[in-house]
């Protein structure tokens, strides 16, 4: 088997996936962002973020990311897992610690989009904030979300929120066109994330944004991230979603942790997200 059929395998728990184009009527949905969605398995939404907002998402996330980066420089080899200390770091489930980011995680826009492209129930799944230093030279390889935990459904929702300019320079996401349509794809794991392809291949396109901007795309939809040529720090907050019900189904994990996987639509309705309790909010980890 060569290495392009090697790239095309199933994931081997992705049986009769059949991807569902979004069903109409939309609430915030714009008929060529469903269209993109459907065929593409992505859209990029501007200025989905004010600077304002952008502004205190940062002042949020800086503090938590630091400590995150003093434990990366600790560690032996100055990583841990696939984060790497002056290379890339993942501070997640900040939603925990930041009543701003969880509200902020069921906003109108997101809420809107979760019930346009998931369904009337759905929770957040998972939150992470992912700086890319500079000079870094490392990409983050080809991947889909889903093929780092497997989720039924197969299909969640991602939305990479660019709180710094994000560009080709500065590792910006790139996406395969209509990669999301079989379902979830064979993994492997590299020192750098796991892999479901090596090489670009023509049909590889890059979503540079504006701060503020963000890419909407499928769990399923192959994306990575180049490195980080610039002196600048590049700096994401990803969002991602799935409907009520959904399962982690190697660790049969409900994903509906009270704490950080609250709904964000219920029963067709958007739901504020619920407030953090005190000696969480307050907590340093
Ligand atoms: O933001 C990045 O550089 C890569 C993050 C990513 O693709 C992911 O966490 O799935």
């Amino acid at each position: 088997m060569d290495l392009l059929e090697q790239a095309f395998e199933l994931h081997d728990l992705n049986h009769g996936f059949v991807w569902s184009a979004p069903k109409r009527p939309f609430r915030r949905l714009t008929e060529e962002q469903a269209q993109s969605f459907n065929q593409l398995g992505f859209f990029v939404v501007e200025n989905a973020l004010d600077a304002s907002t952008v502004e205190r998402a940062i002042a949020e996330i800086d503090p938590r990311e630091s400590k995150v980066e003093q434990y990366l420089r600790e560690q032996p080899n100055r990583r841990h897992f696939i984060a790497e200390a002056d290379g890339i770091s993942f501070t997640t489930h900040l939603v925990k610690r930041s009543q701003f980011l969880r509200d902020l995680s069921a906003a109108p826009i997101f809420a809107d989009l979760c019930h346009d492209l998931i369904g009337p129930d759905v929770r957040l799944y998972n939150d992470q904030a992912v700086y890319k230093k500079p000079e870094y030279p490392k990409q983050f390889p080809w991947h889909q979300d889903n093929g780092y935990n497997f989720v039924e459904p197969q299909a969640y929702l991602t939305c990479w929120v660019a709180l710094t300019d994000a560009t080709v320079e500065n590792g910006c996401p790139w996406i395969i066109p209509g990669g999301h349509l079989r379902g979830t794809l064979k993994h492997h794991l590299t020192e750098l994330g796991w892999a479901c392809r090596e090489e670009d291949g023509s049909e590889a396109i890059p979503a540079p944004l504006r701060a503020g901007g963000m890419v909407v795309f499928s769990s399923l939809t192959p994306h990575r991230t180049g490195p980080n040529l610039t002196n600048g720090v590049r700096k994401a907050y990803i969002l991602q979603y799935a409907s009520h019900g959904s399962c982690k189904v190697e660790h049969n994990d409900r994903c509906d942790d009270t704490e950080r996987q609250y709904f964000v639509v219920r029963n067709g309705e958007r739901v504020p997200a619920p407030a953090i309790q005190e000696s969480r909010s307050s907590s340093t980890h």
